[in-house]
């Protein structure tokens, strides 16, 4: 049976998904739903998320939710050791800067600094706001940097489920007009990463499309 992801192709979890799926060459059915597409308040979408949130993964009659949980279920599922490593310490080290992520990252760089930048118009932008929000982001990332000094992928010697969950930001976060501290180790994974073709077709969006008028 064919795995099935939720969700359209502009969102950054489902390009998240996209990217790990294409990563493990696996094939796959995308149904585009959320934004203009809608479909998330529908009763059988709920019983496939309750948060009426996109992505969703299906595989049969098992389905998941939360894009970090997904691209560690492919992982686990289908990945017979690629993008999650079978030694457990390089493996926690993997979910360390995951966790880390989802957590000191995403919301600042997505929430707080892209969204006001496609959703709302320059005259009603927060623009203070916007770049305390990059700022933090940048504080984050110059956390970030020096792991990544001598190596080409965030843990160990290949491409895990840490490089797809912090990787997945980093396009929207190079190419936003945002002010950035200098970050040669992370600006040179970003470079490596953009000559993936999984990581060029998915996640190197103009996301300049998404904007509503006047933003
Ligand atoms: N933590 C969740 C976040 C899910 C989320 O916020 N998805 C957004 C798109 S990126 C969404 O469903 N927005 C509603 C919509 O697109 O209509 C995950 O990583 O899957």
């Amino acid at each position: 049976m064919m795995l099935k992801v939720w969700g359209r192709d502009t969102s950054i979890n489902v390009q998240k998904v996209l990217w790990a799926l294409d990563e493990l060459s696996l094939p796959y059915e995308r149904i585009d739903a959320g934004g203009a597409f809608g479909g998330l308040d529908t009763p059988e979408y709920a019983t496939l998320n309750p948060n009426r949130k996109i992505p969703v993964l299906e595989d049969g009659d098992y389905s998941v939710w939360e894009s970090g949980a997904i691209i560690q279920y492919l992982a686990d599922a289908y990945g017979a050791g690629r993008l999650w490593p079978e030694n457990v310490k390089q493996r926690a080290l993997v979910s360390q800067w995951a966790r880390w992520c989802h957590i000191n990252v995403y919301s600042d760089l997505i929430v707080g600094a892209f969204q006001p930048l496609i959703r709302v118009t320059a005259a009603e932008r927060d623009d203070a706001a916007v770049a305390a929000a990059a700022g933090r982001v940048g504080k984050s990332f110059e956390i970030l940097d020096p792991a990544l000094h001598g190596h080409d992928f965030l843990v160990g010697n290949q491409l895990s489920v840490a490089d797809i969950e912090i990787g997945t930001l980093l396009h929207r976060y190079f190419t936003m007009p945002i002010g950035r501290p200098d970050l040669p180790n992370v600006a040179a994974w970003y470079e490596r990463l953009s000559t993936r073709p999984a990581y060029r077709k998915h996640v190197m969006q103009d996301w300049t499309l998404m904007k509503i008028p006047g933003a």
